[in-house]
C-alpha cells in the first residue's frame, strides 16, 4: 500500500503544478536563473544599490523633468502554425497599449480611485519598433520564424528555448540596445500555462527580454479577462526593474513585510488573484502613507498587480523613479541605442507628431532632440521670461544643442516648420 501512495502524491503534485495558469512566470524564471548562476543574487543586490543611489540623487528633479525616453523594440514571432503567426496589427496595437500606459494616456485612468489618482505617473517612456537591425540594415522591428516541429516553451528542462536559434528560437538582438519581445505558444500539453515572463535588469544578456503568449499580444479574443494588452505592460515593467506590487516572497502569509522597493505603492499580503475585488490586506504602511495618516486599500489599479486587464490603470511616481533609475544606470545603453525608431506601427497621434525624445533632460551640457523624420525645422530656445537664447535650423532627425553657456533652470523649446509650431516643451539646465 505504501508503495502506491508515493507515486500518487507525485502525480498529484505534478498535476497541481501544471493545472494552474500563471499570469506571470517571472518569479519562477528568476528562481531558475538563481539556481543556474551562483552570482545572480549578488548582481541583483549590487544593481539594487546602484539604482537606489540614482533615485536618491535625482528624486527632487523627477517630478518636473521634461523629455521622453524612447525604447526601440524588436518582436520575435516564433510560430508553429498560422494562428500563432500573429498579424502586424496585433503588434501595432500592443505598441499603442504600451505607449498609452507608460505615458498615462490610457482612457481608463479616470476610473482610478481618488485615493490614488494624484500619484498616477506619466512615466515618460515610449516604445517604437526598431528601424535598424544589429547590422545597421533597415528593419520593420519584427522577425518571424517558423518552428513547426518543436515546442517553444519547456518549463521542466529548458524554459528559454525561444531565445536561441540552437533550440528553434531566435537569438536576441543586442540586449543593451533593444527590448527583445519573443512571441510564442507557452501552453503545456495543449493547456494555457504562462501568459508572460521577463528578465530583470542585469540578467544574462543571452536571455534578456520579455516572452509573451501569442494570443495576449495587443487586444485579441483569448477568452480571458487579460485581453487588453496589459500582460506585456506588466512584463516590460519587470524588465525595467519593477517587482510585484505585493513585494513577492510572502506567498499569502499575511505578514505585510515584503517590499517592492517603492514607497507609494501600498503594502499587500498577496496578489489580487486576477479580480478587481477591492481589499485592504495590510494596515502597516510606508511613511509615504502613514505620515499622512492614511491606510490605503491595496492598489488593484496597478499594472504590477494581477488584476484583470480592465482594472489596471496606473503606475505610481515611485515606480517611475525606479524604472528611470534602471534606464539611466544598468540599462543606459537603450538610451543611446543606434536602433532608431520606425514610424511603422506608431498610432496616428504619434505618426503626426514630430518629436520622439529629448535626452538627457535635465542636462548640463549637450541635449539631443530626436525627431521622427527629416524636415526643415527651426528650434527656438527661450528662458522663463520669454527671452530668446538660441535659434537653430535642423534638417536631420537628430539635433544636438549645447546648453553649457545658458544659466541653469528651466529652458523652453519650440520646434517649428514653415512658421507653424509643431512641438514645444521644457528642458532643465543643471549646474
Ligand atoms: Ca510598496
Ligand atoms: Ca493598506
Ligand atoms: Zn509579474
Amino acid at each position: 500500500m505504501k508503495k502506491l501512495i508515493l507515486p500518487l502524491l507525485l502525480v498529484c503534485s505534478f498535476t497541481n503544478m501544471f493545472a494552474q495558469m500563471h499570469k506571470c512566470y517571472t518569479d519562477n524564471a528568476t528562481g531558475v536563473y538563481q539556481n543556474n548562476n551562483v552570482n545572480y543574487r549578488n548582481i541583483q543586490k549590487q544593481n539594487e544599490l546602484i539604482v537606489q543611489n540614482w533615485i536618491a540623487a535625482n528624486k527632487s528633479s523627477l517630478k518636473t523633468m521634461g523629455g521622453i525616453i524612447t525604447i526601440p523594440v524588436v518582436f520575435h514571432v516564433v510560430y508553429k502554425n498560422a494562428t500563432q503567426n500573429i498579424a502586424d496589427s496585433n503588434i501595432f496595437r500592443q505598441l499603442t497599449e504600451l505607449n498609452e500606459c507608460y505615458r498615462k494616456q490610457n482612457s481608463n485612468f479616470s476610473q482610478t480611485r481618488p485615493v490614488f489618482d494624484s500619484i498616477g505617473a506619466d512615466v515618460q517612456i515610449e516604445f517604437c519598433l526598431a528601424q535598424f537591425d544589429p547590422n545597421g540594415n533597415p528593419t520593420q522591428g519584427i522577425t518571424r520564424t517558423s518552428a513547426p516541429s518543436s515546442a517553444a516553451f519547456d518549463p521542466l528542462f529548458n524554459m528559454d528555448k525561444v531565445k536561441s536559434s540552437a533550440t528553434d528560437g531566435v537569438d536576441p538582438w543586442p540586449t543593451d540596445q533593444y527590448l527583445n519581445i519573443w512571441v510564442c505558444d507557452m501552453s503545456f500539453f495543449g493547456v494555457p500555462f504562462v501568459l508572460g515572463y521577463a528578465t530583470f535588469p542585469g540578467s544574462d544578456p543571452a536571455l534578456d527580454g520579455v516572452v509573451i503568449q501569442y494570443d495576449f499580444i495587443g487586444h485579441q479574443n483569448n477568452g480571458t479577462s487579460n485581453n487588453l494588452g496589459k500582460t506585456t505592460v506588466h512584463e516590460v515593467g519587470h524588465w525595467l526593474g519593477m517587482r510585484h506590487i505585493w513585494g513577492d516572497g510572502q506567498q499569502s502569509s499575511p505578514l505585510c513585510d515584503s517590499t517592492d522597493y517603492v514607497d507609494d505603492t501600498p503594502n499587500a499580503d498577496t496578489a489580487s488573484q486576477q479580480t478587481c475585488m477591492i481589499k485592504n490586506s495590510c494596515s502597516n504602511e510606508s511613511p509615504f502613507w502613514s505620515n499622512a495618516g492614511i491606510d490605503p486599500p491595496d492598489m488593484i489599479e496597478n499594472y504590477m498587480d494581477y488584476s484583470y486587464d480592465a482594472c489596471m490603470t496606473m503606475f505610481t511616481y515611485g515606480q517611475k523613479a525606479r524604472m528611470l533609475g534602471f534606464l539611466n544606470t544598468i540599462r543606459s545603453g537603450l538610451i543611446t541605442s543606434p536602433a532608431g525608431c520606425n514610424p511603422i506601427g506608431l498610432d496616428e497621434h504619434k505618426k503626426n507628431s514630430t518629436l520622439l525624445s529629448v535626452f538627457p533632460n535635465p542636462a548640463n551640457t549637450n541635449v539631443t532632440l530626436n525627431l521622427i523624420k527629416e524636415g526643415s525645422y527651426s528650434v527656438r530656445l527661450t528662458d522663463v521670461l520669454g527671452k530668446e537664447l538660441k535659434v537653430l535650423n535642423v534638417i536631420e532627425k537628430k539635433a544636438s544643442i549645447d546648453l553649457s553657456s545658458f544659466p541653469s533652470g528651466v529652458i523652453f523649446y519650440s520646434i517649428s516648420e514653415n512658421g507653424h509650431v509643431l512641438e514645444s516643451g521644457k528642458l532643465i539646465k543643471c549646474d
